[in-house]
Formats: structure tokens, sequence, C-alpha cells
């Protein structure tokens, strides 16, 4: 053992842990830690011009990537501006180790400027918050952070960082990190009870959630779709790309109108909840969305989402992929000749209604829209669903004016779209920072709204900054347009109060410019795909701001 200083173990144990990146915006509390930043080098230091955009890239980082991911803060008016941020990490399960300066010991307690308990701040949100209270705990409670970040319910940890402990030099063995392997199957009665009662289903469902781009088993979910014949919806909160959607069984992503999901699911006497949070809504209604006869089965490496709201009739606590891998080949020879028919038939039968034909029929729709002036959304996604190269990934953060691009994207591969997870806005803009980080080489379209972008704007800098390949799409329709035909709908009114942006008009592509990215406006709805492809093309940081509709006539 030798002597080392406290900041100079935080970064040793980051980089023993396998981070890569350390997100940050240092204040003078963090001025240790950025003093030994240039000694390793294989830690990149990505600065985020917000701590709401440093946690946001972070988290785009660890979905992209399914790796721990570190960020910093500034003491507690950092750690607030953050938090927004890490509910959306929180939510996307993301591993994250979110630490913060903090005032030394003693100091603290006299109150200096930029003081606050930073613990008690951080605490809701993710699944461990500490202080430092001695150098000699800190690599414990790293090797701790590391593996809770990282064990299934994955999700952001939080420690707090004085002074006097970054400062302090002691002989200390950094040890080495445990990683837990959670790659949990079920036994083999739970896996019989799942395969006969697959089976013995008139006509069974399967909702594909995040689970499935997580341990990468889109084949075997689709595999187990054909064994079946059963219709497949992504899951109410599609934030993932969560299944093939041009398999024939896809059916699309149900919505979060409880009564369109009970009718979706009404015919059906099984639902198969595979890896996915079994029908979380967003506005509330006195319909319940599920079905009372509907027989429920849940998979999930997250046991808090087990029948968490339904009586279930059975939670199964295991890895999707595992599952999946030991239950197919139980289905596969128990299928009896009129199973494997009726299967057959079942999945013929939905070739007239999934995915591949909802989009050819929104389509036509898209395209009686395509000369319209200010630009029509639906016109807008199919052109970006079809100029994108095959390989692009999409980060979507864009409302009411990307309503229609899960009709039109097709998701190939389990890491090809992000999309915002909690509803807390802000992530799209510093999201596409993380994943063109975590995924590079791979071209990159962030489409984000006008009033989303607003969030997270600053990450337009760090996109310049680090030369990502990233396009931004802004689709500008001068408001909060879903908050409008919210009013209209849920109020009856539409005297609007706080939801245009136009006195000012934002000049989207003017911020991008002076924020070091090209960037131009498309009004002329034929202008927007040789722009998006010259764009995508570029390899670098572009922004494409198009004048939308507003919905109201504007
Ligand atoms: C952090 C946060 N603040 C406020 C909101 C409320 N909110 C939801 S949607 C929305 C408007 C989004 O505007 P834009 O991105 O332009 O999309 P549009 O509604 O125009 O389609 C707002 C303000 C939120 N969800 N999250
Ligand atoms: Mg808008």
């Amino acid at each position: 053992m030798s002597a080392i200083t406290g900041r100079s173990a935080f970064l040793q144990l980051l980089v023993d842990e396998g981070v890569t990146h350390l997100f940050g915006n240092p204040g003078t509390t963090e001025l240790p830690i950025m003093e030994v930043v240039p000694q390793f080098p294989q830690l990149k230091f990505v600065l985020g011009l917000q701590e709401a955009v440093v946690v946001a890239m972070a988290d785009g980082y660890a979905r992209a990537s399914g790796r721990l991911a570190a960020a910093n803060v500034h003491v507690a008016p950092g750690l607030g501006n953050a938090m927004g941020a890490l509910y959306n990490a929180r939510f996307s399960g993301s591993p994250i180790i979110l630490t913060a300066g903090q005032q030394e010991q003693g100091h603290g307690l006299r109150e200096p400027l930029l003081y606050a308990p930073l613990v008690p701040v951080a605490q809701p949100f993710v699944k461990w918050a500490v202080e430092v209270t001695r150098v000699e705990d800190l690599p414990l409670i790293m090797r701790r952070a590391a593996k809770l970040a990282l064990t299934p319910p994955t999700g952001p940890v939080f420690i707090s960082l004085p002074g006097d402990i970054l400062e302090e030099q002691a002989e200390l063995d950094l040890g080495r990190g445990t990683r837990v392997d959670a790659r949990m199957r079920p036994s083999d009665a739970a896996l019989e009870r799942l395969a006969g009662a697959l089976l013995a289903a008139r006509d069974p469902v399967i909702i594909a959630g995040q689970e499935l781009a997580t341990h990468d088993a889109f084949a075997e979910a689709a595999e187990l779709a054909e064994l079946l014949g059963a219709a497949v919806y992504q899951q109410s909160v599609p934030y993932a790309a969560q299944f093939p959607t041009a398999h024939p069984a896809y059916m699309g992503a149900l919505t979060r109108n409880q009564k369109q999901v009970r009718a979706a699911l009404e015919p059906h006497d099984l639902l198969l909840c595979l890896g996915a949070d079994l029908l979380r809504m967003s506005v509330y209604s006195p319909i319940d969305p599920l079905p009372p006869r509907l027989t429920v089965m849940h998979v999930s490496e997250r046991d808090w989402e087990l029948g968490k709201n339904n009586a279930t009739e059975f939670a199964v606590q295991a890895n999707v992929l595992e599952t999946l891998r030991a239950l197919l080949p139980l289905v596969r020879a128990r299928r009896p000749g009129e199973t494997a028919a009726r299967a057959a038939r079942r999945l013929a039968a939905l070739a007239p209604r999934n995915w591949a034909a909802q989009r050819d029929k929104a389509r036509i729709a898209a395209l009686e829209v395509a000369e319209e002036k200010p630009i029509d959304p639906r016109f807008l996604m199919l052109r970006i669903a079809e100029s994108l190269p095959a390989d692009a990934v999409v980060v979507e953060e864009a409302l009411t004016s990307a309503n229609a691009l899960p009709q039109f994207l097709e998701l190939r591969d389990p890491r090809c779209f992000y999309g915002l997870a909690s509803g807390g806005l802000g992530f799209g803009m510093a999201g596409a920072v993380g994943v063109a980080l975590a995924q590079p080489g791979r071209p990159l379209a962030a489409v984000v709204g006008d009033g989303s972008a607003m969030y997270g704007i600053q990450a337009l800098w760090t996109a310049a900054h680090l030369k990502l390949p990233i396009t931004y799409v802004i689709t500008n329709n001068r408001s909060y347009r879903i908050l409008k035909e919210r009013l209209v709908s849920m109020r009856g009114t539409d005297r609007f109060v706080g939801m245009d942006l136009r006195d000012p008009a934002i000049d989207f592509t003017g911020l991008a410019q002076s924020m070091g990215v090209p960037a131009r406006r498309i009004a002329d709805p034929q202008d927007f795909a040789p722009a998006l492809r010259e764009a995508m093309a570029c390899g670098a940081p572009r922004l494409i701001e198009v004048m939308v509709a507003d919905g109201f006539g504007g």
C-alpha cells in the first residue's frame, strides 16, 4: 500500500470499476477532482454547462451502453439543478454514480455559501445515498456504489464528497469490485407452469418491455411470439426499442389511454408481460386498463414491478433472456400439431392489423398532407423514418410532433431508440450526447420539440465541443402543443396562458450556431429529406429547425 489522496483514490476507483466517462460541471468544491483529472487519461471528462444536462448525458450514456457512468455536480445548487434528470435516470434504471463536492466537514456546519446537506436531497431518487466521512471508507463506498448501481434493478446512486476527504492522504487499499450475476432463471416448476399456461391459452398476448432490450432478447421473444401465435404490444411507455417492429406478430405500442389499452387487451385470455412495467399510465382515468378476466403472467427482474398495481396470476422474478432460453425448448417440444396449427392461424390473422399493415395505412395518410405548410408533423415523421440510414440511432423527445414516429420508424435492434422515459422533459438534447458517446460510429438523430429543447439546450455546446455525429431535428410548433390540446380536451377551454413560445419567437438556428452547431431552418416540406440526409452523412453535429403546424391553425 502506498499513500494516496482522496481525490486520486476517487478517480482511480472509478477507473477500476470500468467507468470511461465522467460527466461533470465543476465548482470550487470539485477543484481537487479537476486537479487530478489529467492524471487519468482513461477517464474522459465531459463538460456539461448545467447540471441537468450533465446528469441527462450520463443517463443517455448509461442507457445506450448498459455500462456504469459517472457524473459529478457542484454542491447543493448543482445537485438541485440535476434532480429532474436524476428522476429520469432512476425511472430508466440507469447505472450512474452521481457525486457532488461538499464543503469540508466542520466548515459546512458553519453554513458557508453553497452549503446544505446533500444526502437528503438525492435520497428519494437513488438506490443509495451516502456522504464519505473518513477517507478510509472511500474504497468500500465506491465499490458498494458501483455494485449497487449495476445490480438489477439497476439505477443511480449518490455519494457526497467533502473537501477534507478529497484532500486527505492515507494508506488505502483500494480493494476489488464485485459484480453480481443476477441472470436468474426461473425454477423448473415455474417454467413448467409458464409453458403449460401459455400453450393452453385460447389467445395469448405479450407486452414487450425494456428488459428485452437491455438483455438483448429480441430473437428469443420473437420466437416465443411465433410459437404461440401471440400478438405483441410494446409497453405503454415505449421509451426503448423493445421488439423488432417488422415482426408479423408486432402490433405496435399500447397507448396510455386506459380505455384504448383495455380494448386492445380485451379479446385475449392470457397476458404475458415480458420485462415490462405492467400498464404504467400517465393521466388519471377511472377506467382500469386491465380487463378483469385477463390472466396475467409477469416476468421481470425488477421485483418492485411484479404485482405492483394488479393482481398477477403468476409473477416470476427472473432475467427475461434466461427465462426465454429455458422456456422456448419446452414450448417447442410441447406443441401438439393442433396447438401449432392454431398458433399459425392466429399469427396469420394478425397480418392485416399488425405494425407493418398499420404503417402502410399511416403512410398513405401522411402523404396526403405532404404539401402542407407549416409542415404536418405526420409527414415529417414519415420523412425522418424513410431518410435515416438503417444503422441510425434515434433519440426522441418531441411530444405531439412525434405521435406518428412509432408508426413509421422501424426498430431493428435493441440499441437503436431512446425516448423520453419518465415524462420529465430535458432528456433529449443531452441524452443524445451520452448516446452518441456510448455508440461511437453510429449516426444519431435527436428529434426534439421546441419546448423540450429548451430544457437542455446547453447540450448543443457539448455536442459541438466533442464533434459528435448528432443531427438535432427541432420540431418548432412555437408552443407547448400537448398542453394546449389537453387544455381543450380536459378543461374545455382554449384560452391558452403560458403555452405559446412566440413573443419573441425562439430562433433555434441562431441558438445552435451560437454554440458552434451549423444549422438551418426548413419551412418547405420537400426540403427536409435532403437536409436530413446531408446532415446525417456529415459525421458532425448539425441542427435542423423544422417549422411544423401548431395544431391550432398556425
Ligand atoms: C421537467 C418538466 N417540466 C414541464 C413539463 C410539462 N410539459 C409536458 S409536455 C410540455 C410541452 C412540451 O413542448 P414541446 O416539446 O414543444 O412539444 P409539443 O407539446 O409542442 O408537442 C410541458 C411543458 C414536463 N413534463 N417536464
Ligand atoms: Mg412545441
